[in-house]
């Protein structure tokens, strides 16, 4: 699909128009696209005149409360919530939308995303894998609709779109992408402060973190596989907390040579939880896919019960041979 079919946008703005209260969520586990997409959405729909909820399982985590209107963040309620229909954003599957709404009488009635794995939840998708960030597809749909674009919509569009491409830096980037941030710019996105907030300023327990995965990290198939682990343990020690790991791959996905990088994650509940990373070589939302997960070709995520010891010997050989390298032992070094 390269194209949202225009019947799409046109069933979501036109069934929009007459509502009057609207829940927005987004996925578990958020990433600066969730949230600025969430929030973009909120506050172009409550210039609209509409009251608005937005929810977010994991609530507002410290790292993106310099987004304007992070403050409407709340966690998902039990019962489901008072309004005319629910939309969900950036999220590939309805589960992802966290346990709370899992729950709810009400169903996502609109799914906007770009995840190449979207399970087409929605009574209406406007699912486009081509389009880096969820953030670029509401910025077309905020100018087909006709609203506009204050700088505090801009600035989250703009954090939206810049941490999904890596700054800019992945394949997904296209010309589109640059024309939506120039616009962006001109509305009064906040380029530099925003850029700081998002790659230079991480809290120390991160660093301190970061040097504990470096020591643990394994190179395997001719150092073109890269992995390490992140233990309950090393949380504990480092002060350090889930949402802290966001980008942290790509301090070794970025090495040369290394073609696949994944990361080991032990979790409170009993699974681990598994990012991986790939220049292209290796379709990574197939690898994660086989595993009950997905996502993008170069980014995808993973979910399975188990210890890591249990949960590598099941990942480990399917991404050898996703690398060509086939099933065979390490020729780990
Ligand atoms: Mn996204």
């Amino acid at each position: 699909m390269s194209e949202t079919p225009a019947a799409a946008w046109d069933a979501a703005i036109e069934g929009l128009r007459p509502l009057r209260s609207l829940a927005l969520i987004t996925h578990v586990r958020p990433d600066g696209d969730a949230y600025g997409s969430l929030i973009a959405l909120g506050l172009a729909l409550e210039d609209q005149g509409k009251r608005v909820s937005l929810y977010c399982e994991d609530g507002m985590i410290d790292r993106y409360r310099f987004l304007p209107g992070a403050e409407k963040v709340q966690r998902p309620p039990q019962q489901a919530p008072d309004a005319d229909a629910l939309i969900a954003v950036d999220c590939a599957a309805a589960k992802r939308l966290g346990a709370a709404c899992q729950h709810w009488a009400i169903r996502p009635w609109l799914n906007i995303d770009h995840h190449e794995s979207n399970e087409r939840f929605g009574a209406i998708n406007i699912v486009d894998p081509h389009r880096p960030a969820t953030g670029e597809l509401l910025f077309e749909l905020f100018r087909r609709a006709g609203w506009p674009v204050t700088p505090a919509i801009a600035d989250n569009l703009f954090v939206a779109i810049s941490t999904d491409t890596g700054s800019f830096r992945y394949r997904n980037t296209t010309a589109r992408t640059f024309e939506v941030a120039a616009e962006l710019s001109r509305l009064g996105a906040r380029i530099a402060d925003l850029s700081l907030a998002c790659y230079g300023s991480f809290p120390l327990r991160r660093t301190r973190l970061l040097k504990e995965t470096l020591q643990d990290l394994t190179l395997d198939c001719g150092d073109r596989l890269a992995f390490y682990r992140i233990t309950q343990e090393m949380y504990a020690r480092t002060g350090a907390r889930p949402e802290d790991t966001e980008g942290m791959i790509e301090n070794i996905i970025s090495t040369e040579g290394v073609d696949l990088a994944i990361v080991f994650e032990e979790r409170k509940n009993g699974t681990v939880k598994m990012s991986f990373r790939s220049k292209g070589a290796v379709n990574v939302n197939e690898v994660a896919r086989r595993f009950g997960g997905g996502g993008h070709p170069q980014a995808a995520g993973a979910e399975l019960p188990g210890s890591i010891a249990n949960v590598q010997e099941q990942v480990l050989p399917a991404a050898r041979a996703a690398l060509g390298a086939g099933a065979a032992p390490s020729d780990q070094r």
